[in-house]
């Protein structure tokens, strides 16, 4: 461990979960959505780019009533809709369950690394995400393996906090959970909206875009990057300073935290 790493006031990594982890829009929550609808014999159907567009509301349940208010003329709504979205939603959690236990959603590249190392040097690890708890937990399992879920000593999801991201309170309920101020911790998360929450808890935060989110403004980040990468798949800078680092490690997380709390 080098100087800088031993004074950092850094005491923990507050990680997002759909699209910064694992790319699980668009091949996941999508078509756990489609195949919801498909049990229930309805006739809607969304394409990769219409998710996109329902992607600026976060929490499955909110984005159907969206899809309902915005997208739908009136006479196509179905009757009595609103009642049935938590019954659809449990539908599509299953879905979405059943999917990532074929393990066809691996993580992200870089971020198994990352957290390996993040727990060889003590650092804590917390999770602040919109999705349902039991898709962190599917994720986590099918990825890293089941006794991953006790690596991280919150699990911030769902429901647990009445105000989704953009809102900052998932970031605040973790940070609170842990006992620990915004400045002993570093957010990673891939979207405007995490960021926006990430940001208003007063976090620094690393951006790795994807697909759905390279055209997200992330003005308020310390560092936009294309992906964390590793040794032999180099990540790009976007925006920001990687010090010459070629991929994220600690030792980078380190640096980055500290340029952002002395300003
Ligand atoms: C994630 C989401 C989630 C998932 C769906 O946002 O928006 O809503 O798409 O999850 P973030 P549920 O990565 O910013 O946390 O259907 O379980 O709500
Ligand atoms: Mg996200």
């Amino acid at each position: 461990m080098n100087t800088e790493t031993n004074n950092t006031k850094l005491k923990a990594f507050i990680f997002d979960v759909d699209g910064t982890l694992s790319d699980t829009e668009r091949d996941g929550h999508r078509v756990a959505f489609n195949r919801a609808f498909e049990e229930f014999g309805m006739d809607w159907h969304w394409s990769v780019e219409t998710y996109g567009e329902l992607l600026a509301v976060t929490g499955g349940k909110e984005r159907m009533k969206f899809y309902v208010d915005k997208f739908l003329d009136k006479e196509n709504i179905p009757e009595g809709i609103e009642a049935k979205i938590p019954e659809l939603h449990a539908a599509k959690t299953r879905h979405y369950t059943e999917l990532l236990s074929t393990g066809a959603i691996p993580l992200r590249p870089g971020v198994e690394r990352l957290i390996d190392e993040a727990r060889q040097r003590g650092f804590r690890l917390a999770i602040a995400t919109t999705t349902t708890p039991e898709n962190v937990t599917a994720l986590l399992t099918h990825t890293l393996g089941a006794d991953s879920i006790e690596w991280f000593e919150v699990i911030a999801a769902g429901d647990i906090v009445p105000a989704k991201k953009p809102g900052p309170d998932i970031y605040q309920y973790a940070l609170k959970e842990m006992n620990l101020s915004a400045d002993e911790c570093i957010a990673f998360e891939d979207s405007e909206n995490g960021l926006k929450s990430s940001s208003g808890a007063n976090l620094c935060t690393i951006i790795t875009i994807n697909d759905y989110t390279k055209e997200h403004d992330f003005g308020s980040a310390c560092i936009v990057l294309d992906q964390m990468g590793e040794a032999e798949q180099p990540f790009t800078v976007i925006a920001g300073n990687a010090n010459q680092a070629s991929f994220l490690n600690c030792n980078l997380v380190v640096e980055l935290h500290q340029q952002a709390v002395t300003g």
